[in-house]
């Protein structure tokens, strides 16, 4: 579990996006959340229940990769799939939760420090002191304080909020609507050190139509993934029914 608590959430350090600010405190309550980027297996067997189509792998492969080519619709799709079968309720972090999450404590630009440093995340070319050209099996690199893997880097992650041009409040709730634009966070394999920090957020907007819109091979569009979230009991919106837990959660 990720224990409550209140943390500054924002550009900390400086040098960041205008949509990084302004650095404020925020408090979430405690909840459990995927320790790694759901994989190609997870959302395979999820697929494979409901007759959905397979997101493309790109030829990179699947299993434990990151699954790739997902639109918001399909994460949101996967984590209530995920809650009939566990009598849990799933549901994607808040950009607030997944900043908490990521930062496990810590106020710097990367969980472990100021600098990108060599072989602690998946990002572009040589800049991380990483071996992988594309997506890396997840788990590849340190896991932070709260036990969580690649919080930076190797595929972006999808959350249930709102964007806004600065923080104003919606980061710390689900959006909902017609037409809105969710939130993705931590950069991937295709970004440098600076698109890889955990407050960038300049390339964070999208849809879910757009997803699909523009997902080919090439495109830094197709590089959204998702983490999972789920909730501790008491909160009116979590289930409470007992189940087994799976792989991804502690
Ligand atoms: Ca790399
Ligand atoms: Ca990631």
């Amino acid at each position: 579990m990720i224990p409550a608590g209140s943390f500054q959430m924002g550009d900390i350090q400086g040098g960041g996006d205008s949509d990084e600010l302004p650095v404020h405190w925020v408090s979430v309550n405690a909840f459990a959340m995927g320790r790694y980027e759901v994989t190609f297996a997870e959302y395979d067997r999820f697929a494979d229940a409901t007759g959905r189509g397979k997101p493309d792998d790109e030829g990179w492969g699947r299993g434990n990769r990151p699954v790739i080519n997902v639109s918001w619709n399909d994460a949101t799709a996967y984590t209530a799939w995920l809650s009939t079968q566990t009598g849990k309720a799933y549901r994607l972090p808040t950009e607030a939760e997944w900043e908490y999450a990521a930062r496990a404590g810590t106020e710097k630009k990367y969980w472990w420090g100021n600098d990108i440093g060599s072989n602690q995340a998946n990002c572009s070319g040589d800049y991380c002191g990483d071996s992988f050209e594309y997506t890396a099996l997840v788990g590849s690199f340190a896991a932070n304080p709260y036990g969580l893997y690649d919080t930076v880097g190797n595929v972006w992650e999808w959350t249930c909020s709102e964007y806004e041009s600065s923080y104003n409040g919606k980061e710390e709730y689900c959006g909902s609507g017609d037409s809105w634009q969710p939130v993705v966070r931590g950069g991937s394999w295709y970004y440098g050190p600076g698109g890889v920090r955990r407050t960038v957020t300049g390339t964070r907007v999208t849809t879910a139509t757009s997803m699909w819109g523009f997902a080919s091979p090439g495109n830094a569009l197709i590089f959204n993934a998702f983490t999972l979230l789920r909730g501790s009991g008491g909160a009116p919106q979590y289930g409470v029914v007992g189940a087994a837990p799976l792989l991804n959660f502690f």
